[in-house]
């Protein structure tokens, strides 16, 4: 286990010893990401500001029109991979279709998918935001990337990770070897190790849902929620209640502290009968990283990580966690309790 402290590309690097046939793509993909990660937190870090800097509220300092964020943050991902060699195409939150590389972009050997700035309507609030990303091999085997490369399972991942824009900047991935936490050192501008190898504890009586959607929940989530409401010492309940409402937010914390989140089907809205939250830029990434911390992820009857896409953008139930707590939900919304 690398030592704490050390920065994120020799992290990368002595963790590729062990993978001989790596080619230091990996790292110089990671690299960009963590490059647009930088860019993106200086942004999010002085948002209060821009207004007021720029006066007008359309122009700032710099003369520069003063972007909404999680625009910004899309174009700095996009520019951060477009150029970087490793890439043949890309999926964003904020791009109806496929985003395909220029003619003269260097092609590369991954597809890479992202919500560049998940939660970004909390910025005016300050509360906690993040980037999430995904990234796959490509599958396909023409000179540009597909949507095939864009549409694998979860378990495909060679690598997920989110960066949160909280009380510090964070950066946490994994690739399948166990899942490591960087925090940016804004006085060098490097991202350092500072959450070696996290684990996700096997239980944890705290949830993080939106109750307010009560009423729109079926009724095995109802049952569920009304469960972990009863007052039973024995099994920690009533369980507490943590909800920021800024996805990457209550995923750290649930990923840190144990607990299980859950963003389940409703009928709340008919188009969204899902659910809210993104398969392959949200739920997939955030799966991998849980399970590699041994915790779980599921859609209630299905492994997350299991799940084959087939719409970019397409939705899916989220219940996220410690292991134990995922289970407990799974055992309702399966009708077993
Ligand atoms: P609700 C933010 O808008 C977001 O996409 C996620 O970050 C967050 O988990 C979810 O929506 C919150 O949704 O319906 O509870 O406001």
């Amino acid at each position: 286990m690398s030592q704490t402290g050390i920065p994120l590309n020799r992290h990368i690097m002595e963790q590729q010893k062990d993978y001989p046939e790596a080619t230091g793509d990996f790292t110089g993909l990671l690299t960009q990401i963590a490059l647009a990660a930088k860019i993106i937190s200086r942004e999010v870090n002085k948002a209060g500001l821009v207004n007021i800097l720029g006066f007008t509220g359309e122009k700032n300092v710099q003369g520069e029109a003063v972007k909404k964020l999680d625009i910004f943050a899309n174009e700095k991902m996009i520019e951060a991979l477009t150029y970087s060699g490793h890439v043949c195409i890309m999926g964003s939150e904020e791009d109806a279709e496929p985003i395909a590389l220029p003619p003269e972009a260097p092609r590369g050997d991954y597809a890479v998918m992202f919500d560049p700035l998940d939660g970004s309507s909390n910025i005016e609030a300050a509360i906690t935001i993040g980037t999430i990303f995904s990234i796959h091999r490509r599958i396909s085997s023409g000179a540009d990337g597909t949507l095939e490369d864009l549409l694998q399972p979860g378990h495909q991942q060679a690598a997920a990770g989110y960066v949160v824009y909280g009380s510090s900047t964070m950066l946490v991935y994994t690739t399948g070897n166990g899942v490591d936490g960087f925090t940016l050192d804004p006085s060098v501008g490097e991202f350092l190790l500072s959450h070696p190898n996290i684990r996700t504890p096997e239980r944890g009586s705290t949830y993080s849902a939106n109750e307010g959607n009560y009423q729109y929940w079926h009724p095995e989530m109802q049952c569920y929620m009304d469960h972990i409401h009863e007052k039973d010492p024995a099994s920690k309940r009533p369980y507490a209640s943590r909800y920021v409402g800024s996805l990457v937010a209550d995923f750290h914390r649930t990923l840190l502290y144990g607990g299980v989140f859950l963003y389940p089907a409703d009928s709340k809205d008919p188009k969204t009968p899902t659910g809210k939250l993104r398969l392959l830029y949200e739920a997939s990434p955030l799966a991998m990283v849980i399970q590699e911390a041994g915790g779980k992820a599921s859609t209630g009857t299905e492994n997350i990580l299991d799940v084959q896409p087939n719409k970019l953008h397409q939705r899916v139930p989220l219940v996220i966690g410690s292991r134990a707590e995922v289970e407990l939900a799974e055992e309702f919304f399966q009708g077993n309790r």
